[in-house]
């Protein structure tokens, strides 16, 4: 099989990031749009590798490289940013339309819940692993049966690019089954 083969250099984080509640809105397409210019925002000013990131209703999975050790503010400005962009979760907009104080009860909705897990990837075969693992999420989540029909993924884009080996373009339970327990000696 082909591996996923880069010098090892680290600077490589597993992120998963929920929304608040678990709402399922992540793939709305206002919501998509705020959060792919946040992230292009965010990375203007702290920079980061994308080597896989996944889009489910109520979560995301990426795999990232950040090459200094602030990471939390990646995640704070990226999060600020989308819920800022979309009225029905921004607090500017609450504090212009909400004056009246029975209306300040109704409090807005979050969008993400708080914090989020991280891992950090320790070599390359646990780079393989995690990447992987994100591109065969929506899977997982039985959304669809095979990784490539899931439209919110780095996996076509990244397979046209030759940055994932071709054979991820048949990811589905059966192929996640052989290929690990042939990668794991
Ligand atoms: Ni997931």
């Amino acid at each position: 099989m082909t591996r996923v083969r880069r010098y090892y250099e680290g600077g490589w984080y597993f992120f998963t990031v929920c929304t608040h509640k678990r709402q399922k809105i992540l793939t709305r397409p206002d919501v998509l749009a705020a959060l792919r210019s946040a992230v292009k925002e965010t990375m203007q000013t702290h920079p980061f590798e994308i080597e896989a990131w996944i889009v489910m209703p109520d979560h995301l999975h990426c795999v990232l490289r950040i090459m200094d050790t602030n990471v939390p503010v990646r995640w704070a400005k990226i999060k600020a940013l989308t819920s800022k962009a979309l009225p029905e979760f921004s607090s500017k907009n609450y504090n212009t339309h909400y004056k009246n104080k029975s209306r300040q009860k109704r409090r807005l909705n979050s969008l993400w819940q708080k914090g989020y897990w991280e891992h950090t990837i320790r070599n390359e075969k646990e780079l393989y692993m995690y990447l992987l693992y994100c591109c065969f999420n929506p899977v997982k989540h039985r959304y669809v049966s095979n990784a490539t029909e899931w439209p919110y993924s780095t996996l076509n884009q990244y397979l046209r690019n030759r940055r994932y080996p071709a054979d991820w373009a048949h990811i589905n339970e059966s192929w996640v089954d052989s290929n690990l327990a042939a990668y794991d000696p």
